[in-house]
């Protein structure tokens, strides 16, 4: 009996480690969703809202939608460099996924009427006061904003 019991003891020991990593799988978490519109139809040169709050190690769905009638960016290379992207999503008109891009995201451009959603894990707390729209003008306008990452 002694001996079986310090078989199980060893079993746990050597199973539970592996059983936690799998746990731990941050990209897999129901994701926390975050809409930030671009422009508006007034074709006003903002973000809204203009300050996006972040957790480490939480999944985030960031959906980006193009409320103008030009074309916008959302670029922070502080973000982009202080989180895991699991993924950008492009649906179509009836929220059908189209396509998934994989690997590390630097800036995305909508087009006007249209979203795309950024779904990663911040990995870096940071104030990244970075965030604007890249194209000429948009930003000197006030097309900026701040992301802070807790
Ligand atoms: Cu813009």
């Amino acid at each position: 009996m002694k001996i079986f019991l310090r078989f199980v003891t060893i079993i746990c020991v050597l199973v539970v480690p592996v059983s936690s990593v799998v746990a731990a799988d941050l990209s897999k978490q129901k994701p926390i969703e975050i809409s930030v519109a671009l422009g508006d139809k007034e074709n006003a040169m903002s973000f809204t809202p203009s300050l996006i709050e972040l957790e480490a190690g939480k999944l985030y769905k960031l959906i980006l939608e193009n409320k103008g009638n030009t074309k916008h960016y959302f670029t922070s290379p502080g973000l982009a460099q202080a989180v895991y992207t699991r993924k950008v999503q492009i649906n179509d008109g009836n929220g059908k996924p189209m396509a998934e891009v994989k690997g590390s995201i630097n800036e995305i451009e909508i087009y006007p009427g249209h979203k795309a959603e950024w779904w990663f894990v911040p990995v870096k707390a940071g104030v990244f006061s970075d965030l604007h729209c890249s194209i000429a003008g948009h930003s000197e306008a006030g097309m900026v904003g701040k992301i802070i990452i807790k």
